[in-house]
């Protein structure tokens, strides 16, 4: 069985440092939903791990992408990073293209991934509905590409929210067939997905996951968005048209996905919450989510800012997490290559 939530804050210092790695693709602003089921994760952990996080530039044009505007968010992407709390001294930022054994890496694994697993992904099926018109190989194959970022990395840990876990376990397996055919050459790792805050939901369909590609702007709030325009979105959040504050994510899908922001947002327990908000209206709940989302966003949103003036320092940031990155990349593709029978140049 897959392990899900090993509690890794038990692990001894005295262990070898442990390899984390994830990472997202610049396709649009990050949301509240990529911070706190997996940004916010990462930051935590770097005293502990080896720590690996990317820009998947790469993964954004298996869907059509404005050039200018994907060199613009990849670039705000790495300083949220850095505002979200991962320091670059502590962790390996870097873009996905300025490493090309990803690439190399997944043409490769792509001759050990089978047709019909793919043709499973709940990804791809809703990615494919979404845009019917680009139904293209890359968006197909995104996967494997996935595969190789993180198998390259030989990481004990692929912190994600639950949306990526059928990815990460796709992975596994194409990595055990390897292993399987030439020995241990991918170390298989473990999906780490948070205990609360794996999957914050639409705030206008509380159904539908929470994403940046959602159609609806009112559904999606932004980290790095405006004070007033998070306001707004908590405001109109739909609810039901009970009067209690109840963790019941069947019967209330609305106010459970608030009572979880809140709760990542302020580190109060569910009961705790509904005790705080029995006897209350929906209003007062929602106006209070609301601003404590915006306090939790204020210092991301500044510290964004601020480093987006340096593009030195990003510059700075993304050429020695390439090369940090390209070093231990190089390693295990030269391996796969001499297993798989490449001449070595
Ligand atoms: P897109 O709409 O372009 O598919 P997305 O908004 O779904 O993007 P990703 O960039 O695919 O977000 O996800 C980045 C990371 O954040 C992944 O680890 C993903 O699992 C996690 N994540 C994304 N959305 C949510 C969510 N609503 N709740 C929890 N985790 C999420
Ligand atoms: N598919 C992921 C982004 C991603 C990723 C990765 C995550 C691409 N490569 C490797 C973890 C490890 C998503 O967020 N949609």
């Amino acid at each position: 069985m897959l392990c899900v939530e090993k509690d890794v804050s038990e692990m001894s210092d005295m262990e070898q440092k442990q390899v984390m790695l994830s990472g997202i693709q610049p396709s649009g602003e990050l949301t509240l939903g990529s911070y706190l089921g997996a940004i916010r994760n990462w930051a935590e952990r770097a005293d502990q791990f080896d720590c690996y996080y990317f820009m998947a530039d790469m993964h954004t044009i298996t869907v059509r992408q404005n050039p200018a505007e994907l060199r613009r968010r990849t670039l705000t992407q790495l300083a949220a990073y850095i505002a979200c709390g991962l320091d670059p001294e502590k962790n390996t930022l870097f873009i996905q293209s300025h490493v090309p054994e990803h690439a190399q890496l997944s043409w490769v694994l792509n001759c050990y991934t089978m047709f019909g697993e793919l043709t499973r992904m709940t990804q791809f099926k809703a990615k494919s509905a979404q845009h019917a018109e680009n139904i293209n190989a890359g968006l197909f194959d995104y996967p494997v590409l996935m595969a190789a970022d993180i198998l390259i990395y030989q990481p004990d840990f692929v912190p994600v929210g639950d949306d990526q876990k059928q990815h990460v376990e796709l992975c596994r397996d194409i990595a055990e067939r390897f292993n399987g055919i030439y020995g241990d050459v991918f170390k298989v790792p473990q999906p780490y997905i948070p205990k609360v805050g794996a999957r914050v939901m639409s705030l206008s369909s509380p159904e539908n996951k929470m994403s940046k590609s959602d159609q609806d702007p009112n559904g999606c709030v932004y980290i790095l968005e405006r004070p007033e325009d998070i306001a707004r979105k908590f405001k109109r959040a739909v609810t039901d048209s009970e009067m209690s504050v109840r963790f019941d994510p069947e019967q209330k899908p609305g106010i459970s996905n608030l009572m979880q922001i809140y709760s990542c947002a302020v580190g109060k327990t569910y009961e705790e919450i509904e005790t705080e908000f029995a006897g209350q209206g929906y209003g007062v709940f929602k106006k209070t989510v609301g601003d404590a989302v915006i306090e939790m966003c204020r210092p991301i949103r500044e510290e964004t800012d601020r480093l987006l003036k340096d593009k030195a320092y990003l510059e700075q940031v993304y050429r020695s997490g390439a090369e940090k990155a390209s070093y231990i990349a190089s390693k295990t593709l030269r391996k796969v290559y001499k297993k798989v029978g490449f001449i070595p140049r």
